[in-house]
């Protein structure tokens, strides 16, 4: 297998989850964004984003999906649920909302506060996609006011999928608004090993140049 990551961009969720489960994979940590600064990775990932990953005849683009093909493919369900789980559908839910719904907003914060040069950026749209997002939130919120992990009692994939979008939002400094639930969540997520190899594996990997 092998990853195609920037640093501590979505594909982070994968290489996250790849540490979690142990498995064996080749890691490329690019300069971000690669479609600027390593044009020739276009001949890699047309769409020029991470994760790009690739599994043999496999090459997917979607940080939550490659988590969870790794736990299909690779029969982890100790870091999934099975359809016949009740909370199955809560499971699926999570996934699919960690991007469409919570890092999606961000984007357009991290863009217009950040990444368009000076005379292209508006604070505006800022302004009102980081409400958007903490409105967002409200869903992981509720549930982290009852529960230690997303689903299931335990660690999965949902909570690495969720657990990215948090730390997104801390590194646009929005985290000063999330709930104490939330913000003690992201820490104890922080806090595990595989986290903590996944910051190793993506510093041992970073570009020299
Ligand atoms: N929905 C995709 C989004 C992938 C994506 O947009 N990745 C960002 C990094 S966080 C990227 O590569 N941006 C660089 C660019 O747009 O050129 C996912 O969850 O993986």
């Amino acid at each position: 297998m092998k990853l195609w990551h920037c640093h501590n961009a979505r594909s982070l969720r994968p290489l996250w989850a790849l540490e979690e489960m142990g498995l064996d994979y080749e890691l490329e940590v690019l300069p971000f964004p690669p479609r600027v600064f390593q044009k020739t990775y276009l001949g890699t990932n047309v769409l020029g984003t991470v994760p790009y990953f690739v599994d043999g005849e496999t090459h997917m683009t979607e940080s939550s999906g490659v988590c969870h093909y790794l736990v299909e493919k690779y029969e982890r369900y100790d870091f999934g649920l099975r359809p016949d789980h009740p909370e199955y559908g809560a499971y699926l839910n999570w996934l699919y909302h960690s991007d469409a719904t919570l890092t999606f907003p961000q984007t357009l914060v991290l863009r217009y506060t950040q990444l368009e040069p000076e005379e292209r950026r508006q604070p505006t749209v800022a302004a009102d996609y980081r409400k958007w997002y903490l409105a967002r939130l409200r869903l992981a919120d509720r549930r982290l006011a009852e529960t230690e992990f997303l689903c299931a009692d335990r660690f999965t994939i949902a909570d690495i999928a969720i657990a990215y979008a948090l730390l997104l939002g801390e590194s646009l400094d929005i985290h000063h608004d999330y709930q104490p639930q939330t913000r003690d969540y992201l820490e104890r997520m922080k806090a595990r090993d595989g986290f903590q190899r996944a910051q190793r594996a993506q510093e041992d990997a970073a570009p020299t140049a």
